[in-house]
């Protein structure tokens, strides 16, 4: 299910987003609610620049309530419109025609100045891989017109789907590469599932998300695994903290000792399926040092 970016493939992808920037007047780009500052692409503004922008924060249903709305408005200060959608329900989709409308009026009146009518306004869809590109388009046109499932893919040529009389959707979305060069955006996205587990080790993601949510959730671990405390302030707590979780789920080696890769494991696999409840890794007023909380990267600030 997993992607992987090598130079080539980015130039490539590069350079056809920039061909399908000529075509549009709209770019709608999903991130995932549970990383909204990892799972941007780093390059979309420079290549988006002069079109009307919109973010949908894809996967609310699985990300915290309270932080989703906090997005929400941290992106509209900055001038996007903003929707929450559950595309695999379908939750919010609806919305989104609305929003794309009220992004692009300045557009439709400039036209209707210059004597151009009933021109519609042309929509992209775009993405890092995973992120829910093709569930949305399903949802949004309302009929399995576009391929699904959970691995990425490329698929070639140029059409239109028709959404109404006002817009109309490029029926192939953009695949846009993450900040990769940074590594805990690399370690939330491998937590959320979309880069590969091989890559990044896999306790170094336990450690992250125990730090998260010794911070951001500390009732979590106490109730789900019964681990004291979940006070947690750097990796080497963070690391007794698994082995105390463990200890408690009976995850021992031979001889005794705890076995800290199936309870990483595990802890991931339960984050994953929401078995610990709807938790957002990423908060807009994040301190910067906050980003870099786990200590194994330099954090980046930028959205
Ligand atoms: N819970 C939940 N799951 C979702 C949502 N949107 C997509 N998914 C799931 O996420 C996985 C990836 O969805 P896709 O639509 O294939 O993602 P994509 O962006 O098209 O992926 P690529 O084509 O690989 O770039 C699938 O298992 C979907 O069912 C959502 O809003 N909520
Ligand atoms: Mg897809």
């Amino acid at each position: 299910m997993h992607f992987q970016w090598y130079p080539g493939h980015m130039a490539k992808a590069k350079k056809m987003m920039q061909e399908d920037m000529k075509l549009i007047d709209v770019v709608i780009e999903l991130v995932d609610a549970r990383i909204p500052h990892s799972s941007k692409n780093p390059d979309i503004d420079a290549l988006a620049k002069n079109k009307s922008r919109v973010i949908l924060l894809n996967k609310s249903d699985m990300a915290d309530q309270r932080y989703n709305n906090a997005w929400k408005e941290y992106f509209e200060s900055r001038g996007y419109y903003v929707a929450l959608v559950n595309s695999k329900s379908g939750a919010g989709v609806k919305q989104v025609q609305e929003i794309v409308n009220k992004a692009c009026q300045a557009k439709i009146e400039r036209d209707r100045r210059r004597g151009i009518l009933n021109r519609p306004v042309r929509a992209m869809i775009v993405g890092i891989p995973n992120v829910g590109k093709s569930t949305f388009i399903n949802s949004f046109v309302g009929k399995a017109s576009t391929k699904t499932g959970n691995k990425p893919g490329v698929t070639k040529g140029k059409q239109w789907i028709r959404l109404n009389k006002f817009t109309e959707l490029l029926d192939t979305p953009g695949i846009l590469w993450p900040k990769f060069e940074d590594q805990l955006v690399g370690l939330r996205l491998a937590l959320i599932g979309s880069i590969n587990d091989n890559i990044i080790d896999t306790t170094n993601m336990a450690l992250e998300l125990i730090l998260i949510l010794g911070k951001y959730y500390p009732q979590v671990l106490i109730n789900r695994y019964g681990v004291e405390t979940t006070k947690v302030e750097d990796q080497r707590e963070a690391m007794e903290l698994l082995q105390a979780i463990a200890v408690k789920r009976s995850c021992l080696l031979k001889g005794g000792m705890p076995d800290i890769d199936r309870a990483a494991a595990f802890l991931i696999d339960d984050f994953r399926s929401t078995k610990l409840g709807n938790i957002t890794l990423e908060f807009p007023d994040m301190p910067a040092e906050e980003k870099e909380i786990s200590q194994t990267g330099e954090a980046d600030a930028r959205i």
